[in-house]
């Protein structure tokens, strides 16, 4: 079971209704199928009866809200990608956007617990585990009675994650893992965690640590003004004894990790949209109620110009990210594809959230809107998942050839 855990009434609810309907300028819902469709309605459907009325408070209290997973489970937004005969979805790729755009247009910590178990926990189990580790696994992850965290990045590799220093020694029938691993989502209640970490040869391999191996802890971080209702810590490994049958056995190299973010990348760029769609839409409404000079502040032209950027960047991004989805859909999404549209979706949303905390002037800055809570959380997810300047160089080293990282 989880190390720490709270529950629904340590939550206050709201009494305020969300009323999120979503702006579709350029009736993209047409290239949705109804299957699409369905899903995003039952997804909004629950986040709006589940997370809408706690997340505030969760926020506030920087209290990650235990008691959704089951739920998110049953939703299927654990691993929605994967395939059903391991308890999966079997949906496309644009469906798991999709449920990630509904996640995140409430709050961006909460897609982020379910990008880490769908796509940095579920995936590499999938794709590079034994078929034995599939069954032991997967079926869990995918209900929430097992969750999951991703250790890639450390205190003094970040961008850089090649230079990593934990290690393991192969012992005959065990491995001995030291080493530590720093901002890691859902470290302080995960069950397991996929940990990369260099073998004696310099190889970087994957290998699933289980809560309760003796050495192994998972010290929470405090203090973050961002993701405050996402779980965040360290994963501390002191001689820890690891059975070898936890060794991912499909990958070896930096591949092995960069194949997973290349699906979190992707959950990100849908994830984004449904925050700059949460921030627009009460901007919109804001400035259509809000009185000065005698008149609705929506009637003066510096609120319209502001307005009709955030519409146009919300409208590419979404062109963007149904394209790539088709492009995973066909397995023709290149990396580079993937960091364009993570890099611009996460930027036009961080944009759109800073203008529209100006346009509620100083209500902006209150719990009484999602704004402010959007825009801090958006200043980890242009951080995370290699950062905007990484996915430039990126996306600079796929058009020159040339590479200008080091
Ligand atoms: P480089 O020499 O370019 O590549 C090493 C090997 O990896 C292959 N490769 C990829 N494979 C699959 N997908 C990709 N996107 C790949 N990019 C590279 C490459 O072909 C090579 O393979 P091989 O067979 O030749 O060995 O590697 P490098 O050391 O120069 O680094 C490249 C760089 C800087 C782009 C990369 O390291 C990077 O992306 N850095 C950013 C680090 C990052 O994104 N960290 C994310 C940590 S996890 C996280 O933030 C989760 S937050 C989750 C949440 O809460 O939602
Ligand atoms: P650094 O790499 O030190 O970068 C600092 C600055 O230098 C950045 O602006 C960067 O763009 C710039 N820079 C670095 N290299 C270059 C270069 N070659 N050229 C130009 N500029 C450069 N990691 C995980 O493994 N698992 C997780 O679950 C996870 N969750 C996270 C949750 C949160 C809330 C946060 C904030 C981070 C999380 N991370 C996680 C870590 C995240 O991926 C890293 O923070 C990110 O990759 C950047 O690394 P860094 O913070 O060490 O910054």
């Amino acid at each position: 079971m989880s190390s720490a855990t709270n529950s629904e009434k340590d939550f206050h609810q709201t009494s305020k209704a969300d009323l999120f309907t979503h702006p579709d300028f350029y009736q993209i819902d047409d290239l949705l199928s109804e299957e699409h469709k369905l899903i995003r309605d039952t997804v909004r459907d629950w986040v709006k009866k589940n997370i809408s009325p706690i997340i505030e408070d969760a926020a506030q209290q920087a209290k990650f809200p235990h008691h959704l997973l089951r739920g998110l489970g049953e939703i299927g937004a654990f691993g929605p990608q994967l395939p059903l005969e391991y308890g999966c979805g079997g949906l496309d790729y644009i469906s798991y956007g999709i449920i990630m755009q509904e996640l995140e247009r409430c709050d961006s910590g909460i897609r982020s617990t379910a990008s880490v178990q769908g796509s940095l926990v579920m995936y590499p189990i999938f794709k590079f585990g034994s078929e034995e580790q599939k069954r032991k696994y997967l079926p869990k992850l995918a209900t929430g009675e097992l969750m999951g965290c991703f250790g890639l990045t450390e205190p003094d590799h970040g961008s850089n994650p090649a230079g990593m220093t934990t290690n393991f020694k192969d012992l005959g029938d065990h491995l001995l893992l030291n080493g530590a691993k720093m901002w890691i989502s859902n470290a302080p209640f995960a069950n397991i965690a996929v940990v990369w970490a260099k073998n004696e040869q310099g190889k970087i391999r994957g290998v699933i640590v289980e809560r309760g191996m003796e050495g192994f802890t998972t010290p929470e971080t405090h203090n973050k003004w961002s993701l405050r209702a996402s779980a965040t810590g360290e994963l501390v490994f002191d001689n820890v004894k690891v059975p070898k049958k936890n060794l991912l056995p499909g990958v070896e190299g930096l591949k092995g990790p960069l194949t997973c973010l290349n699906s979190a990348r992707y959950g990100i760029s849908w994830g984004a949209i449904g925050a700059a769609m949460d921030c627009y839409n009460s901007a919109l409404q804001y400035t259509k109620e809000r009185h000065q000079f005698g008149r609705p502040i929506a009637g003066f032209q510096l609120q319209q110009k502001k307005l009709a950027e955030m519409i146009t960047e919300i409208t590419k991004a979404q062109l963007l990210a149904w394209r790539l989805g088709n492009l995973m859909n066909a397995g023709k999404a290149t990396p580079a594809q993937i960091s364009m549209c993570k890099r611009n979706n996460v930027d036009i949303a961080l944009k759109i959230a800073r203008e529209a905390r100006q346009m509620h002037g100083g209500m902006g800055i209150t719990g009484e809107y999602p704004i402010m809570r959007h825009m801090m959380n958006l200043e980890s997810v242009i951080t995370y998942e290699g950062t905007h300047d990484i996915h430039l160089l990126i996306l600079g080293m796929e058009i020159t050839g040339e590479n200008a990282f080091q």
